[in-house]
C-alpha cells in the first residue's frame, strides 16, 4: 500500500520474486581501483525529501525524478552514508514510513563520457529497504533489500550527449511487509476515537530500530567494456601446500586471455596460472589463521588477475586484485576446525549502529570497533542480524577476526513469512550475500536467520530448502541459523551443521535469580547435544546494564548484575567447551537503538560497551576471559608478540 509508484511496488514485488534466482546474473566484486579501473565516491551531502503525502506517492504522481528535486519543492541536506532518522530535529522524520527521495548532481571527468571503450557503473552499497534509481530522469535499476549492494551500467546514459553532469535520483521505501527480509507489518489503527484518519504504524518482530536511507557509499566506477566480472576463490591445504582454486567470469567478449598471479605479503610471486579456471599451488604456504591463534594471523596473499582482449575498439586490458587467505574449515560431531585445529569462538554479536548516523557506514567508528575487539581478545563475531558493510569484512580478513555471516532473516514469526513468496526472496538474498562475501577468508559460516518461529509447521520445509540452497551455492562453508526454539520442537535444526542457540536465563525468565542459570544452561546444552550430536555455539546471552548503575548485591540493570550473570554462564561454558560447545558470543558488543518500548531505555542496553564505545564492568570481565581462552588455543606460537594489543594478558 505504501510502496509503489501508483501501486507499482505491489506489481513489481511479486514479479521480481516470480523470476527468482534466474534474475541474479553477474558478479559483485568490490569496486577496487586498478590500472584499468577508476572510482568516484559520491559520499557527502545529497538533496533529500520525505514524501509526507497521505498515500506517500506524490513523488511518483509528480515524477520528481524528471527534474532537479529542488524544482518540485523544498529539500533538506542529507549526509551519505547515514540513516536519515537521527540527523535532524524532526520527530516525524525520525519515525517516517514510506518513500524518501535522495538526489545528487555530479560532474564527470570528460574522459568518462567520451571514451566509448569505458564502462561506467553506478554502485549503491546499501539502500534500506526498497530502492528505485534514475540517472538524468531515466530509470536504471531497482533493488529490494537494505543490506546488499546493487549496480547499474550507466555508460550509455553518461556517454549519450554533450552532458558532462549527471543527476542521480534514488527513491527509497523503508516499509516492511510479511514478505520482506526482515519482515514487518503495517498496522492500520482504525478506531476514530483513538487515532486520526489513515493512521498506521510499522510493526516489526525484531529488536533494533529500522533505520533507513543510503547506509553505505554510493559510487561510480569504471571498467573497460570487456571486463573481469567475477572471481571465485576456494582454498585447500595438502600437507604444507596451499591450494588456491579460482574461477573467473569475463563479460563483453568471448575472445580473451586471462593471466593470474599469486603474490605473497612481500610482493613475491609464489604461483602463476592462465585461463578462466585453475588451481594454484603454493608450497610451504602461510595459512590464514584467526587472531590470537597463531603468531602471524590473517596472512593474505594477493591474486592479481589480468585480462587481455581484442574488441571492436582495439585491444583492452583489465586488472583486478583480490586478497586471498588460504585456510580450511570443517565441522565434526563436536568440533569446529580451522586449518584442522579446533577453533573456539570467543567473541561478540554486533550491530551496525551508532549515535546520529544510525546504520550509516563510518570509518572512525569501524576502526574504533576493531581496536576494541582486539583489546577484548575477541576472535569472532556474528553479523547479527544482516550482512554488514564490505569494508567490515575486509578488516576481519586483515585482522583475523572470524565471522559468522548472517542474512537479514530476523523476526520471521508469521506463518505468511514462511510462504513460498518469502522463501523465494530469502533464496535470492542468500545468493546475493554469497555472491558478495564468498571470497572472504574471515567468513567461516553462513547463518540464514535469527530466532525464527522454527516450531511452526512450514518451518521444516522452509529451512530444509533454504539451507540446501545455501550449501549448493557454497559447498565450502557450514550453514546454520540461530535458534531460541526448544530443542525438541525446532523443525529447522535437523538441517544445520552447527547448533547456534540463544538463551537469556535469569533475564527474560526467573528475573533476578542468577542461581538458576547453571542448571538451566547445562540442561540446555545436554538436551541439544543428545538430540543432534553437533557442535554447539552459545550464540547469544547477556543482560541489560545501564552504564554507571551500581547495585551490590546485584540487581537487574546494574553493571554488577550483568557481570554476575555472565560469570554464571561461564561456569557452564567452561565445562561444556571440553566436550562439544565450540563458542560463546556475548549479546551485545555495544548498546544499540531499538523501537520505543517499556523494556527499552533509549535502546537495548545489553552492550558490554556503551553506544559511545566506553567499557562497562562486563567488558573487563570478558577481556580477562577471552585472553585466557586465547592462551589455551593458540598454535605454533613461538614468542610473545608485542604488536598484539593487550599482549600483557598473554602468557608464554
Ligand atoms: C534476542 C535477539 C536479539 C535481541 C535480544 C534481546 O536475537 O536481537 O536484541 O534477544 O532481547 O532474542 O536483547
Amino acid at each position: 500500500m505504501l510502496r509503489g509508484p501508483a501501486g507499482a511496488w505491489a506489481v513489481l514485488g511479486p514479479l521480481l520474486w516470480g523470476c527468482g534466482l534466474a534474475l541474479l546474473q553477474g558478479g559483485m566484486l568490490y569496486p577496487r581501483e586498478s590500472r584499468s579501473r577508476e572510482r568516484k565516491e559520491l559520499d557527502g551531502l545529497w538533496r533529500f525529501r520525505a514524501d509526507f503525502s497521505d498515500n506517500r506517492r506524490q513523488g511518483f504522481e509528480q515524477q520528481w525524478y524528471r527534474a532537479p528535486l529542488r524544482e518540485s519543492g523544498p529539500t533538506l541536506d542529507m549526509p551519505v552514508p547515514s540513516s536519515f532518522n537521527d540527523v535532524g530535529q524532526d520527530g516525524q522524520l525520525r519515525s517516517f514510513v514510506g518513500w524518501v527521495w535522495y538526489e545528487r548532481e555530479i560532474t564527470l571527468p570528460q574522459r568518462w563520457s567520451e571514451d566509448l571503450g569505458m564502462r561506467v557503473v553506478l554502485r549503491i552499497g546499501s539502500a534500506h529497504y526498497y530502492a528505485i534509481v534514475w540517472v538524468n530522469g531515466v530509470h536504471v535499476v531497482e533493488h529490494e533489500g537494505g543490506h546488499l549492494p546493487f549496480e547499474a551500467d550507466v555508460s550509455k546514459l553518461v556517454q549519450s550527449g554533450p552532458l558532462s553532469s549527471c543527476r542521480i535520483t534514488i527513491a527509497i521505501n523503508n516499509t516492511l511487509s510479511p514478505h520482506t527480509l526482515p519482515p514487518g507489518t503495517i498496522l492500520y489503527k482504525t478506531d476514530p476515537s483513538k487515532y486520526p484518519k489513515g493512521y498506521f504504524v510499522q510493526d516489526t518482530k525484531f529488536d533494533f530500530f529500522n533505520y533507513a536511507g543510503l547506509h553505505r557509499s554510493v559510487l561510480l566506477y569504471t571498467t573497460p567494456t570487456t571486463y573481469i566480472d567475477d572471481i571465485t576463490v576456494t582454498t585447500d591445504v595438502d600437507q604444507d601446500i596451499g591450494l588456491v582454486n579460482y574461477q573467473i567470469v569475463v563479460q563483453g567478449s568471448d575472445h580473451f586471455q586471462l593471466d593470474v598471479c599469486l603474490l605473497d605479503e612481500e610482493g613475491k610471486v609464489v604461483a602463476k596460472g592462465a585461463g578462466a579456471q585453475g588451481q594454484l599451488q603454493v608450497p610451504s604456504a602461510h595459512l590464514w589463521w584467526p587472531y590470537l591463534m597463531h603468531e602471524h594471523p590473517a596472512y593474505l596473499y594477493s591474486l592479481e588477475v589480468k585480462l587481455t582482449a581484442q574488441t571492436a575498439v582495439g585491444p583492452v586490458s583489465d586488472f583486478y586484485t583480490l586478497p586471498v587467505g588460504i585456510r580450511t574449515v570443517a565441522v565434526t560431531e563436536s568440533q569446529f576446525l580451522i586449518n584442522g585445529k579446533p577453533f573456539y569462538f570467543h567473541g561478540v554479536n554486533k550491530h551496525e549502529d551508532a549515535d546520529i548516523r544510525g546504520k550509516g557506514f563510518d570509518w572512525p567508528l569501524l576502526v574504533k570497533d576493531f581496536n576494541l575487539l582486539r583489546w577484548l581478545g575477541a576472535n569472532a563475531f556474528r553479523t547479527s542480524h544482516y550482512p554488514y558493510a564490505e569494508e567490515v569484512l575486509q578488516l576481519c580478513d586483515r585482522y583475523g577476526i572470524v565471522v559468522i555471516d548472517e542474512s537479514p532473516g530476523v523476526g520471521i514469526m508469521l506463518v505468511e513469512s514462511f510462504s513460498n513468496v518469502s522463501l523465494q526472496h530469502h533464496l535470492q538474498v542468500m545468493e546475493e550475500m554469497i555472491r558478495r562475501d564468498k571470497n572472504h577468508p574471515a567468513v567461516v559460516m553462513w547463518s540464514v536467520a535469527n530466532e525464527p518461529a522454527s516450531s511452526l509447521k512450514p518451518a521444516g520445509y522452509y529451512f530444509k530448502t533454504l539451507i540446501a540452497h545455501t550449501k549448493a551455492l557454497d559447498p565450502s562453508r557450514p550453514v546454520t541459523f540461530v535458534t531460541n526454539t526448544k530443542y525438541d520442537a525446532d523443525l529447522g535444526a535437523p538441517y544445520v551443521d552447527v547448533i547456534c542457540v540463544n538463551s537469556y536465563y535469569s533475564w527474560y525468565h526467573d528475573y533476578g535469580h542468577m542461581e538458576v542459570i547453571q542448571l538451566q544452561l547445562a540442561t540446555q546444552f545436554e538436551n541439544w547435544y543428545e538430540a543432534y550430536q553437533k557442535p554447539i555455539i552459545q550464540s547469544e546471552y547477556g543482560a541489560d546494564a545501564i552504564a554507571g548503575f551500581h547495585q551490590d548485591p546485584p540487581l537487574m540493570f546494574s553493571e554488577e548484575y550483568q557481570k554476575g550473570l555472565l560469570e554464571q554462564y561461564h561456569v557452564v561454558l567452561d565445562q561444556k567447551r571440553k566436550e562439544y560447545v565450540v563458542g560463546e558470543l556475548i549479546w551485545n558488543f555495544a548498546d544499540f537503538m531499538t523501537d520505543q518500548l517499556p523494556g527499552r531505555m533509549i535502546g537495548n542496553r545489553k552492550g558490554i560497551f556503551t553506544r559511545q564505545r566506553q567499557p562497562k564492568s562486563a567488558a573487563f570481565l570478558l577481556r580477562e576471559r577471552y585472553w585466557k581462552l586465547a592462551n589455551e588455543t593458540r598454535y605454533h606460537w613461538s614468542a610473545v608478540k608485542s604488536q598484539c594489543v593487550g599482549s600483557s594478558l598473554f602468557t608464554v
